[in-house]
């Protein structure tokens, strides 16, 4: 199963939120096999999180970047160690498994460290020409039992650490048998005997020898253990070394990463360690969750990707150039974005994406739910500015009126009420909506002036004129403005009232009539570079 993202472009309007969801859900509608998941590249706008809200959809979760992740790669089965685990049982598994690395984790699940095939191997060819030891790889006596699969005839599940010795010699011979040791012996009571006396801790019996109960006697009263084996001499004593816990031998610093750490960065790691893996722990609990190794690096599949409302590469989730794009459902020109496979692309000229998804529900024969078609409504509605602007089309008027259906809903109405609530600026401070968005020009000699402009729809700041008025007058003296200018524009009754502080000689001049207590009703104008600024500065 794929999982594909479907996003709108960087700083998302309500189109590019309304049609990754509606995309997504008509795509995972079509195409069960596979998953579908809206994402967004950047906060949300007033106005979307009104229609959100008033749609009861979900916000579709931030999508950071699109590069590959550990976890995009990483094997999630795979066998792990107890770090107590013999180094046989582990080497088995491996063998078994046929893995050259397994995690080795402590009681609590943690990762202690990974235990390689490199290590296995070096131990043998490195092995000195010194008595074997288990000093650095204590082994208990119930691990030394169960990896000989033998028996134990008496004493206690000590530790033991001391030198393993096979004692072949006659008990006259010298020996440097010690306190502490273990000593494999074959049918030879008087060697038991000796090695006993001399204070082994552990005595083990090879080829199924029964101690006589003279010998478990003394074993008792010395506090040693009585291990049988069922294998010979060398085997036995092979064995013993390869009872000791797997925490002797592993690396106890492997590779690690996190599952959403980039692959990229992980992959030179990898290559620089001897066993060219690394393990992904889970934050937090550092509990192995993943495996990634060589040929997990090998060619990944990139992450998937359909892109509705922009086909820019600068717009796009950072990353893209790597991704996949499976798809990209688009009302604006065709933009930047290359592909190195063919893509279904399309880039019709209608008013908003949201069109082009609703049709699509209407041609597969679907409907979309309560939730989705409510969004929809909102972006065709947000593109067209309720069906005003000169990008609408009939097939617009069509996918509204359809929704009007389906909702049963004034869209007009629905579209006023979203743009009201999207612009509110009720509540900014003054100084704010006076210098937010501020442009400074120059009149010639010292003379300056300065627009700003704020969108609104309806009555939203009638009540606090005189407010406004008096902030724009302190901004003008403290910049040694001629004039500073306030444009309040309501963008759907296409208009704008026009607060100026200064001389008020040059707005008459420019707009042919006298400011009324400091304001000027410019029917139909909305732009301040064209229709404000230019006549501004020809009068002052
Ligand atoms: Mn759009």
């Amino acid at each position: 199963m794929a999982h594909i993202y479907v996003t709108g472009h960087r700083n998302p309007d309500t189109d590019s939120i309304a049609s990754a969801i509606g995309y997504a859900e008509l795509k995972a509608r079509l195409d069960p096999a596979n998953e579908y998941e809206p994402v967004r590249l950047g906060e949300l706008n007033a106005q979307t999180r009104w229609v959100l809200d008033r749609s009861g959809a979900a916000p579709p979760e931030l999508l950071p970047h699109i590069f590959l992740r550990v976890r995009d790669v990483m094997q999630t089965t795979f066998p792990a160690a107890n770090e107590a685990e013999p180094i046989r049982e582990v080497g088995l598994t491996m063998a078994r498994e046929d893995r050259d690395l397994i995690p080795v984790v402590n009681d609590d699940g943690r990762l202690a460290g990974v235990m390689t095939e490199r290590a296995l191997a070096r131990r043998y060819v490195r092995e000195s020409r010194d008595p074997t030891s288990l000093a650095d790889a204590a082994a208990r006596v119930s691990a030394i039992v169960e990896v000989l699969e033998g028996e134990l005839v008496t004493g206690d599940d000590l530790q033991v650490a001391g030198r393993v010795w096979v004692f072949a010699m006659d008990v006259r011979a010298k020996t440097r048998i010690d306190q502490g040791d273990v000593v494999v012996v074959g049918n030879r009571p008087n060697a038991m005997r000796l090695a006993l006396e001399r204070g082994a801790s552990l005595l083990v019996l090879s080829n199924g020898v029964r101690p006589p109960e003279e010998i478990v006697g003394l074993a008792e009263g010395k506090g040693a253990s009585v291990v049988v084996s069922p294998l010979d001499s060398y085997v036995t004593s092979r064995m013993i070394t390869l009872s000791a816990g797997c925490r002797a031998l592993m690396d106890p610093q492997p590779l690690t990463a996190r599952p959403d750490d980039l692959l990229s960065d992980v992959a030179e790691q990898v290559k620089e360690v001897d066993y060219r893996a690394a393990v992904a722990v889970e934050p937090g609990t550092h509990r192995p969750v993943g495996l990634v190794t060589r040929s997990d690096l090998v060619s990944p599949a990139p992450r998937q990707v359909i892109l509705v409302d922009h086909a820019e590469q600068a717009q796009s989730v950072p990353g893209v150039e790597e991704a996949e794009i499976v798809e990209i459902l688009d009302h604006h020109h065709i933009g930047s974005i290359e592909t190195r496979i063919p893509v279904r692309a399309t880039f019709d000229p209608v008013g908003s994406t949201a069109t082009l998804v609703i049709e699509r529900f209407r041609q597969a024969g679907m409907e979309p739910s309560p939730p989705t078609a409510t969004l929809l409504l909102g972006a065709m509605l947000s593109d067209t500015v309720i069906l005003n602007s000169p990008t609408t089309t009939e097939r617009d008027r069509a996918a509204v009126d359809y929704l009007e259906r389906v909702l049963a809903l004034d869209a007009r109405e629905f579209g006023r009420e979203m743009f009201q609530a999207g612009s509110d600026v009720s509540a900014t401070p003054a100084h704010d909506l006076v210098t937010r968005d501020a442009k400074e020009y120059h009149a010639g000699g010292q003379r300056t002036l300065a627009v700003a402009q704020v969108e609104t729809v309806g009555p939203a700041l009638r009540d606090r004129t005189p407010e406004l008025l008096q902030e724009l007058e302190s901004e003008r003296t403290a910049h040694g403005h001629q004039l500073y200018a306030l444009m309040v524009t309501d963008i759907l009754a296409k208009g704008t009232k026009l607060l100026v502080a200064g001389d008020p000689a040059p707005v008459e001049r420019a707009f042919g009539h006298a400011a009324d207590d400091g304001v000027v009703d410019l029917p139909g104008v909305m732009s301040r570079k064209k229709q404000v600024v230019p006549p501004l500065l020809a009068a002052v």
